[in-house]
Parts: C-alpha cells; structure tokens; sequence
C-alpha cells in the first residue's frame, strides 16, 4: 500500500474497502470516495510506479516505461515525416547562460536545483540542473545557423528536467524530476513557425484522444497563462471530472523572435541581409501517462486503453482438478504464439503458485484490456473464453477465429474508453454567461465556457476573487471550436466602470474560453501565482 504522499492524499472522507483476505488484492480505496488515495493506489498497486525516499521523485518502472515507450514510439515517427531531427544537450547549465532568460527565469528561480560540490570540495561555480533547455541549446543554434540554408533547424531531444516544486508532488501529475520530449525549431519566416505550432500540437491531440483514448481540448492560451518567453502559446487541456480540475495536456509555443534577440539568433537571407530567425518550442510529458490513469481507471485498479497497453492480452488457464493440464498449458501457449505472430502483445501467466482468481485480480488491476481463460471445456469445445477490462463483458470464440476477433475486440475497447471518457467529460462541460452562474458552475466542479476578453487586469481579478479553499479559477484555454454565443455577448456594448471581473462579463466581445479550478501544474501556474499573488 502507498503511502499518503499523493497531493490529494488529503481530503478525507474515504472509506476503506476490506481487502479480501486470502489474496491481499484488491483496492482499499473507492474513485468516487477519495480520488486521492484511489489514485496513490492504483499506480502503486498495478506496479507503474515505486515511491522513493525523496519526495516528489518515482521510480518508473516496466509498467509504466513501457507505456512511454509506446508513445515514443509514435511520436518520433511523426516528426520524423516533419523533419525533425535527435539530438542530446547536457544536463548542466552555468548560471552564468541560465541569467541570459532572467527575465522569464526570476519567477521560475525558486524551481531551479543547484550542483554545488563535487566530493567535498565546493565546485568554483554552481551549475543548474536543467529545468527546461531553452539557455542550454540556443547559444549552439546562434553558432550553428548561419544563412537561411540553414534553416529550418529542427530539433528534438527525450531527456528528463527537474524543477523542484514545493507543492502537492503527485506521480506522474507533478514531480520534481520528470521525462519529456522537448522540441526546438527555428525558422526564417514566421508562417513557417505557425504551421509548425499547429501541427505539433495535432500530434499532442493524436496521442492523448488516439493513444491515451484521453478527449482534450485544442486552444491557445491567455496572455496570463501563455509561455511569458514567446509570442503565443497553444495547448491540447483534458479535464479530470473527479476532482473538477482542467489539466494541460502538453504545449506548443511559437516564439516568435524574442530568444533570437537574447542569444542573437540570425541568417543571413537571399538577400544577404541579417535577419532574426522565428522560433518554436512544444513539449509533452510523463504527466500523460497520470492523466490517462485517472481518467479510465476504476474501483479494481487501472484501465489501459489497448494501444498503449504492454500487455493486450493475457492469457490464464484453468487447470480444474483431473484436467488434462498439459493440454491446457500447450493450448495457451500456441494462443499466445499466435496472436504475437500477428502483432498482438499477448502474454501467459504460468506461475503456479497463484490460483486462477488471484490472476484475474492481479491483471485486472494492472488494467490489462482482454483476458483470455482456457480451461477443460474450452479446450473440448476448440475455444476459449475472453473477458474485456473495459465493461467485463465474457464471450466465447472458437479458435479459429481467434485473431480476428480479438483484433475487433482491442479495437471497441479503444474506441469505448475515449467515448465513455467523452460523455463523462461533456457531462461536466457548463456554459455561463454570468458571474454568478461563473461561481457556481466553479463550485460544482464544472469545466466552464465563459465569454472571455483575454486582458490580463481582468483575469488576475477573477483569479483573486475565486482564492479560496476549494482553489482559483484558471483558464484553460480558448478554444479552436467555438460555441455560438448568445446575442449580447458578442459586441461589447456594456462597457462599464465595473470591476475586472464583471466587465470581462460585460465587455466579453470574442471568444469564449474554457475554465476550471487551478490544478496547479509543471508548467507556469505555480510560479505565476507566486509573482502575483505575493
Ligand atoms: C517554460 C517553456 C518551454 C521548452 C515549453 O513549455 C516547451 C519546451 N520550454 C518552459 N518554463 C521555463 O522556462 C522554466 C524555467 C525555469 Cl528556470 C524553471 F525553473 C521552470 C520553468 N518552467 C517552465
């Protein structure tokens, strides 16, 4: 069992469950009864994650990594096609190059961690761990390009950083060191640099709806939440029903010139002129795989989407007494061996020691999407039976048939884990046109879509008006989508002398923005808050 180190290991009010006794399987805690304790458990228990004994750090294990992998896999693939190519910066930077961001480094500061001492001795300067690389590549990018033949440049490292929050740490959702991808281009004209932030954040849309099986929302950022270092920021958000909380999914900057006049960034064009390059950078993250758990997972543990699932298939047999278990064994090896033949991963459970029911437990909780059971009828009947994750749903099909179905079955389990995920999500989706229908929808954990004007004075306004206990409002993003806006909220007649908030109310004249509590996150929110709240 975990711990109660998760973030929202607090809140009490949840009841224990009794743990079946002979098994010591099974979850102590209800995702309905305390989210927090829920989610601790299920990434402990289906052996995603290990705690370790510095807060806010976790081992990844198998589990989990291969989940990554999976998705790396995909991904690399993707920008590949768009030019992309891999490189690897050092961990360390001087803090000497850190300053040369200082302007957008001074609310991050409290984040950095510091290498102070080699042995026993003092190193003659502290070196920064990177906390994301934008001082640690673009001096080389100022070396490196040169003319416009050398743009596009485009790069793309997997690496980890570590930016060492202080609050809540909660596995894979906010840790203080985690993995990433994290891209850098760099371009000579900006519409080049603004197709570029579109189509990456398709491929973040990709991975959580196609992969994850997670909707989200495609938008670009305010000018309060956006990347303070660039132009404009967009991102895909998902929304966790359970705690009524938006969480941004992964970002896609354009940069526009602003680096590129810190660290002299220029080429030479056609021309023979010196110009700024434009600039991107986009990132996802470890905090995927925590979005995917707690969106699917249930009261018996995890629930993988199949296309990112290690395992697909499990297969178990079950050996009543006087069955003929060498038959059965046989028959579940060659069903392994042949959905691995046609690219399904499919495994066997063999150990002895464990009885059939212990296993069904175990893989259940480890969210594994199909089970296959193979015992003394089946064998006789030429079938075998399968039981789905997702709804628990139990067929059997002949042998015979055994690839194809199976490939139909991972293929609805995909399709159902998005659109359950959707009508969940969509079930808490409130438009609001008032402040008061606002503080309410905020209090009833909804994911709000208010008219919005996008000015800072008013955002900081309604985030200070909505401090309290249960947490800020936090815009998520204006959506690409947008809802038709009922008449009057679309001019901005009404202007008053009002305050921010209300005159967001008022003077709302474009666009409407989604809006939830503040989770609080990896990217900007925390320091934000300290900048402006202190
Ligand atoms: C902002 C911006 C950007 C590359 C991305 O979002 C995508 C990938 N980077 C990251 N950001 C910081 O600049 C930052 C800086 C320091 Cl020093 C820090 F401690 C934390 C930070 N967090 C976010």
């Amino acid at each position: 069992m975990s711990t109660s180190k998760g973030s929202a290991a607090k809140g009490g009010g949840g009841k224990k469950k009794e743990v079946k006794k002979e098994t010591k399987l099974g979850m102590a805690y209800r995702k309905d009864d305390n989210f927090g304790e829920w989610y601790s458990e299920v990434v402990v228990n289906s052996e995603m994650i290990e705690y370790y004994d510095i807060s806010g750090c976790y081992i990844l294990r198998p589990w989990a990594m291969e989940i990554w992998e999976l998705m790396k896999e995909f991904f690399d693939a993707e920008i590949k096609k768009l030019k992309l190519k891999p490189y690897y910066f050092p961990l360390f930077v001087t803090e000497n190059v850190l300053q040369k961001e200082k302007d957008h480094i001074e609310g991050f500061a409290p984040e950095v961690a510091w290498v102070t001492k080699s042995g026993k001795s003092d190193l003659e300067a502290p070196i920064a761990i990177r906390p994301t690389s934008e001082t640690v590549m673009y001096p080389y990018f100022s070396k490196w390009i040169r003319s416009h033949r050398d743009l596009p440049l485009r790069c793309n490292q997997w690496c980890n950083v570590v930016r060492w929050e202080f609050s809540n740490p909660t596995p894979f959702i906010r840790s203080r060191e985690f993995l990433w991808q994290e891209g850098h281009t760099a371009f000579a004209n900006k519409e080049e640099a603004d197709e570029e932030v579109l189509q990456i954040l398709e491929l973040y849309r990709r991975i959580y709806e196609e992969f994850l099986a997670v909707p989200v929302s495609k938008g670009r950022k305010s000018e309060v939440e956006k990347f303070a270092g660039g132009l404009y920021t967009t991102s895909v958000e998902a929304f966790i029903p359970n705690t009524g909380r938006g969480i941004q999914g992964a970002t896609s900057h354009c940069l526009g010139q602003n680096f590129a006049k810190m660290f002299d960034i220029t080429f030479e064009n056609e021309k023979g002129v010196r110009e700024m390059v434009w600039q991107n950078s986009w990132a996802y993250t470890t905090r995927s795989i925590g979005v995917m758990v707690m969106t699917h997972g249930d009261d018996k543990g995890l629930v993988l989407p199949p296309k990112v699932a290690p395992i697909q298939v499990i297969v178990i047999s079950v050996p009543y007494k006087d069955a003929d278990t060498t038959a059965i064994k046989g028959a579940c090896e060659s069903t392994v061996y042949t959905l691995n033949q046609s690219g399904i991963r499919a495994d066997q459970d063999t150990r002895e020691n464990y009885s059939p029911g212990w296993k069904y437990s175990h893989w259940e909780m480890k969210g594994v999407p199909l089970r296959i059971e193979i015992g003394p009828k089946d064998l006789a009947n030429k079938q075998v039976r399968i039981v789905r994750r997702d709804n628990g749903a139990k067929v059997d099909i002949p042998v015979t048939n055994l690839v194809e179905d199976v490939k139909v079955l991972l293929d609805e389990i995909q399709k159902n884990l998005f659109k359950t995920a959707q009508e969940r999500r969509d079930a808490c989706v409130q438009v609001v046109s008032s402040w008061d229908e606002f503080t309410t929808a905020l209090n009833n954990k909804r994911l709000i879509l208010a008219p919005w004007c996008d000015e800072e004075e008013v955002e900081k306004d309604v985030k200070a008006r909505t401090k309290g206990e249960l947490g800020a409002a936090k815009t998520l993003c204006t959506p690409f989508e947008q809802p038709e806006l009922p008449e009057g909220l679309r001019s901005d007649e009404g202007r008053s002398k009002a305050s921010g908030a209300e005159r967001n109310q008022n003077q709302a004249n474009q666009s409407c923005q989604w809006t939830s509590k503040d989770a609080g996150d990896h990217y900007s929110s925390e320091a934000w808050e300290r900048e402006y709240f202190q």
